[in-house]
């Protein structure tokens, strides 16, 4: 199915936009390893930092293929930026804008919008509750009209910068993932650390932090919907986090062959007559059109308020491995020059291979799908 001619104008605009404001930074970026302050203002200009809110709420109110063909565009002009605003957009506003009541979102939501005080980021990950997300082991004890809230995260995205984040602790002494909720906690709050940055293999202007709780006291006006909801919650937006993670995916998959076509076709034109780099570069694109394919499929299936968790995993799996996929094959046709910072290949390399591990790795991914066939088999 083809882009309606408002998306094929609103994905026009992106790639003009990233190509002139973000990618000219990128290698800059992540030679520094420093959050990237200066592009995230620009796009925080654009209304980008609120494309999953509606207008209401202070932002552009996209729909899911639009906010798709975004993070693909971000992406494919740099990787750091690209998940700073997915994991804002996806994890950060998403929740509020499904689960907060009207004073919360009166609080936060047109300000996080704006980014002027500063991103949003999930809480969710921890030591012992990566993949099983329903061990969270932070806790939080009800005092009077207060939650206590003790314990930690790791691997957070946009914590160092964030003016307020989403996360989980276990309220309720119940088994498994029951009983987990999930409250807004402000950046300033007393006895709430924001830790060490990560320095990582990729991704290295995003900023990716542990947190620490100790005895943090939160009114119980911060619990996002009601006790016991948390995992859901968390479950029903990594189902939208997977669509935008599978759209980086995508977007550093087509940066890296876009480079390595430009790399041939200006500095080894006989390559362009090899065979073999022919079957590779016609391999790459199917790859890329397929995710691609998924990645709107399920974005469109969000669009039009049908479920969407499996077609999001398969996506996200698909775009993933093929990201990681794309980008070496790209790095293998280019040569030596492909390991040299001068081209952007080997940062894409690095950086696509968060896309594998990270909201939900590719065996997650392939359980939610698994568990789906079989569920379809016995009925
Ligand atoms: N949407 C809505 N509800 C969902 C859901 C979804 N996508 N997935 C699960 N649930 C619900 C189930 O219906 C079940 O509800 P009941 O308790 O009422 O029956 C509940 O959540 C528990 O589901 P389930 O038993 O399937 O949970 P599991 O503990 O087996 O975990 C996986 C399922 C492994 C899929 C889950 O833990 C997961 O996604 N883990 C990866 C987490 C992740 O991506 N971490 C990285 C985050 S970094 S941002």
């Amino acid at each position: 199915m083809e882009l309606t001619d408002k998306q094929t104008q609103f994905q026009q605009e992106m790639r003009e936009f990233c190509e002139q404001e973000i990618e000219p930074n990128a290698a800059q970026i992540d030679r520094d390893g420093e959050f990237p302050a200066d592009v995230i203002n620009k796009v925080a200009d654009r209304g980008l930092l609120g494309m999953v809110a509606p207008k209401e709420w202070g932002g552009l109110g996209l729909d899911t293929v639009s906010y798709a063909i975004a993070v693909e565009e971000i992406s494919r002009a740099c990787g750091s930026t690209g998940i700073t605003v997915a994991a804002h957009n996806s994890l950060g506003v998403m929740p509020m804008v499904l689960f907060a009541n009207d004073k919360q979102k009166n609080e936060y939501l047109a300000l996080l919008c704006s980014g002027k005080d500063g991103l949003c980021s999930f809480g969710l990950t921890e030591p012992d509750a990566g993949s099983d997300a329903g061990a969270t082991k932070t806790t939080g004890v009800r005092d009077g009209d207060d939650w206590i809230i003790n314990g930690g995260k790791c691997f957070i995205t946009n914590a160092g910068v964030c003016k307020a984040l989403v996360i989980t602790a276990k309220t309720q002494k119940i088994q498994g993932s029951r009983g987990i909720s999930s409250f807004i906690i402000d950046r300033d709050t007393p006895g709430f650390v924001i830790g060490k940055k990560e320095n990582k293999m990729g991704l290295r202007g995003s900023d990716t932090r542990e947190l620490s709780f100790e005895n943090v006291r939160l009114p119980a006006t911060k619990m996002l919907g009601n006790e016991g909801e948390g995992f859901k919650q968390f479950m029903i937006i990594l189902d939208g986090g997977r669509i935008s993670i599978g759209a980086m995916a995508l977007g550093l998959a087509q940066g890296a062959y876009d480079s390595c076509l430009k790399y041939i076709r200006e500095n080894r034109k006989s390559l362009i007559n090899s065979q073999a780099v022919q079957f590779q570069l016609a391999d790459m694109h199917v790859k890329i059109q397929c995710a691609r394919h998924l990645i709107l499929h399920a974005s469109r299936l969000e669009d039009a308020n049908q479920t969407f968790s499996v077609e999001s995993a398969m996506a996200k799996l698909y775009a993933s491995e093929i990201g990681t996929e794309v980008a070496r094959t790209a790095m293998q046709i280019v040569g030596p020059d492909a390991y040299s910072s001068e081209l952007p290949l080997e940062r894409i390399y690095r950086d696509v291979r968060l896309c594998e591990v990270g909201e939900g790795t590719s065996e997650i991914q392939r359980l939610v799908i698994a568990r789906d066939i079989i569920k379809c088999d016995l009925s």
